[in-house]
């Protein structure tokens, strides 16, 4: 979980200090045990685990910390099954009394009974965690075989036949709507889950990533040459987040559907996606969060955008707000969808009437 740097308060350094020393109070072996990394990869990992509950708690929504719990739970019965589901249970168990306790003695925050009622749902979902419901990845629509059929031959290293079967179904009339949404927006959901149950590793998630940025990039000369509509999309990710595919597939489509787009890319400070705001004047801001721990950036940068410069719409989206209590309808944007093609969609409707 290295890669997710996320901007602790200097208390709440101190909560993950008390949470992972008490870990070596309570079970004396495990400092002689452990090795150094192993002692670094725990600390990390206890930072990540309370990064989600400081953001649940900051943006008053408990569904993140709650969906965090279960998503945690499945993730370590794949990587350990060998500990046992009511061991499993029982570790994790101690490490949110760990929490709740180090929240009891370290004061952080003002309002302890929501971090408790937050922590306590975490270890109910934990004791009555059976298993992590999937959905169907082959479903009966009729992309589902399409979906399968690029997602093996990813699996087995064949990128080029990857690239020409996606090109094929193109030339064969599939729209670009439905090649980017319906067969690898989803696949890329499965490769998630197949990483998550531990079926494919860190490596192979990063090639198959890799690969379809090459797949999405062969449409470039076809997304470029379709008629303009004087229409403007700016598009990025918010803060220090990696996950980036999403908002570039929204923003060639939004191309591909004659808008002309300027696309930031990830880690763009709020000052610089203003002044862009202030020169090109985009009609849409779509601004994309993936991890949980992005969305308060998120609300600031809408918040400011919406203040500056009220005619531009905004909208947010992105896996993060799935984990939400759809937060999205407490802050002042103007359009939220799941997918590009629903966020054109709006954005063309609405667009129209601000004009
Ligand atoms: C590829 C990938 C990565 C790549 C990203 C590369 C890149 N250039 O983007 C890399 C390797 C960097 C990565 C890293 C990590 N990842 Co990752 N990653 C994924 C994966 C498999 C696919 C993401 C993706 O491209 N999806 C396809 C796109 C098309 O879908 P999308 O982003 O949801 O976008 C669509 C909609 O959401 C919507 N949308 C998106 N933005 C916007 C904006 C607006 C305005 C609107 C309206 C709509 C909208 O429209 C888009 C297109 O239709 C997901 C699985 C998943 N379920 O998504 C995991 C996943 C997101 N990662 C996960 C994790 C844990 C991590 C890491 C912490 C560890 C790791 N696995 O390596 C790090 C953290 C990195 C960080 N600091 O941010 C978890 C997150 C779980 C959680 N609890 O939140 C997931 C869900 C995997 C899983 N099933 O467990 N990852």
């Amino acid at each position: 979980m290295g890669l997710l740097q996320h901007q602790f308060s200097k208390e709440f350094r101190d909560i993950v200090d008390f949470v992972y020393n008490q870990h070596f109070v309570l079970d004396q072996k495990l400092k002689k045990e452990y090795t150094d990394y192993q002692k670094m990869r725990m600390r990390e990992d206890i930072e990540y685990n309370l990064s989600f509950l400081e953001i649940s708690y900051r943006l008053d929504d408990k569904t993140i910390f709650h969906e965090y719990s279960l998503w945690l739970m499945s993730l370590m019965m794949n990587l350990m099954p060998h500990v046992g589901l009511t061991r499993m249970k029982e570790k994790m168990v101690l490490h949110y009394q760990l929490m709740k306790e180090a929240f009891k003695i370290i004061k952080v925050y003002d309002n302890i009974d929501i971090i408790n009622q937050m922590i306590d749902d975490a270890i109910l979902s934990t004791n009555n965690f059976q298993n992590y419901a999937y959905d169907a990845f082959v479903t009966d629509d009729r992309f589902g075989l399409m979906r399968r059929k690029y997602l093996d031959y990813l699996l087995k290293h064949d990128s080029k036949s990857a690239m020409n079967f996606i090109m094929e179904l193109f030339n064969a009339g599939f729209t670009l709507d439905e090649i980017y949404i319906d067969i690898i927006q989803k696949v890329m959901v499965e490769v998630g889950q197949l990483w998550h149950r531990g079926d494919i590793g860190v490596a192979e998630e990063h090639f198959i990533t890799v690969a379809t940025q090459s797949v999405l990039s062969q449409f470039y000369p076809i997304i470029f040459s379709t008629t303009k509509k004087n229409l403007r999309l700016l598009s990025c990710s918010v803060g220090n987040e990696l996950h980036e595919m999403g908002i570039r597939m929204i923003s060639d489509l939004f191309e591909y559907h004659g808008w002309d787009t300027l696309y930031l890319g990830a880690a763009v400070p709020k000052k610089s996606i203003l002044e862009s705001i202030e020169s090109e004047r985009p009609h849409v801001v779509a601004l994309s969060v993936t991890m949980p721990q992005h969305l308060l950036l998120c609300r600031d940068i809408a918040l400011e955008i919406k203040t500056k410069y009220p005619d531009v719409l905004v909208g947010v989206g992105g896996r993060a707000f799935t984990m939400t209590n759809e937060i999205w309808k407490t802050w002042n944007v103007d359009l939220y969808a799941t997918d590009a093609r629903k966020l054109i969609q709006l954005s063309e409707e609405k667009v129209i009437r601000v004009d």
